[in-house]
């Protein structure tokens, strides 16, 4: 039951690539549904994580990075980010303390700069890998560029100061609905968990091999009888080249991304899995509008 003066809203997280956006979201969800690599955005759709507490419900979008556009993915991710910035209660700016303001940063607090009425949070993550003392003059180099609401240090992997910048949320929320179940997490229908797990394993396995080109898509995923959930996927590539490696010798990487992906999928449907992989070549799909739309990255 939602008790009276329960509050709500959508917050959107912002951020370069590996600020730890998607950390900082399975920090607070804990659970893993955004996908995490060492490699720049891996986060290519808008995901949901769902934090509800008996007084409050945030719902947090892991918008895809804001960058430059590069082809008509990019241009959909720009778009997808910005419109996201305008509908949400707050926005929060998330980077890495360990590193310089870069043109990268400055990117994207000139798209901030644009938005009205959002109060946008400075949250300066990796906290753990400094001294405290080195952040101010982070934070003043931060403060010349633009007025922020709240200035919150984090340490979204080992979860410092997190329920801090959660509380400081709350407070910039009005009283609202309960939008979610509380036991629910995500609203992205489990089958675009389960790709994502599929290309995160990917990504790691594949290091610099193969690039972010690959999409993967699940064609099947039925319940058998006694529980076994069956569950069949597409891998899409560019190149031949790019098949042959994912499926390496005598199909080793395939089956080494297919077992660690299930054991994900195992942990978060809590249900036995029978996963099937296929690599399918696709030239320069990220030009292909219909692809883009079966793929799900366009409505
Ligand atoms: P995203 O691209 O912004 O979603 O970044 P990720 O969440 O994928 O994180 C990128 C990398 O930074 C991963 O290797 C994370 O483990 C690491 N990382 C994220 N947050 C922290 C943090 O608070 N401290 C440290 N030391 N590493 C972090
Ligand atoms: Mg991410
Ligand atoms: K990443």
């Amino acid at each position: 039951m939602q008790k009276k003066g329960f509050k709500s809203g959508f917050v959107a997280i912002v951020g370069r690539p590996n600020v730890g956006k998607s950390t900082l979201m399975n920090q607070v969800i804990g659970q893993k549904i955004a996908i995490m690599s060492d490699k720049p955005q891996t986060t290519r759709n808008k995901i949901h994580g769902v934090y509800t507490t008996d007084d409050v419900q945030i719902v947090f979008l892991d918008t895809p990075g804001i960058h430059k556009p590069n082809s008509k993915l990019g241009n959909y991710m720009v778009k997808a980010a910005e419109s996201a910035l305008n509908e949400v209660e707050a926005i929060l700016f998330l980077t890495d303390v360990t590193e310089e303001l870069g043109g990268g940063d400055r990117y994207i607090i000139e798209q901030l700069k644009k938005v009205k009425d959002t109060p946008v949070f400075l949250v300066l993550n990796k906290i753990d890998k400094i001294h405290p003392e080195a952040m101010l003059p982070v934070i003043d180099k931060f403060r010349k560029q633009m007025d922020f609401a709240e200035i919150v240090p984090v340490s979204a992997l080992n979860g410092n100061n997190v329920n801090a910048l959660l509380e400081q949320v709350s407070r910039y929320l009005k009283e609202g609905p309960m939008y979610y179940p509380a036991d629910q997490l995500t609203d992205h229908p489990e089958q675009f968990v389960c790709a994502e797990l599929i290309r995160e394993k990917l990504l790691q396995l594949t290091r610099e091999e193969v690039p972010h080109s690959i999409a993967v898509e699940i064609e099947s995923m039925s319940v058998a009888p006694n529980g076994l959930v069956n569950i069949g996927a597409v891998i899409f590539v560019e190149r031949d080249s790019q098949k042959g490696i994912i499926i390496g010798k005598s199909g080793a990487l395939l089956k080494e991304v297919g077992k660690l992906a299930r054991l994900d999928m195992e942990r978060l449907l809590g249900s036995k899995i029978f996963l099937e992989l296929w690599v399918k070549v696709n030239k320069d799909w990220r030009n292909r509008d219909s692809l883009l739309k079966t793929l799900g990255y366009r409505e």
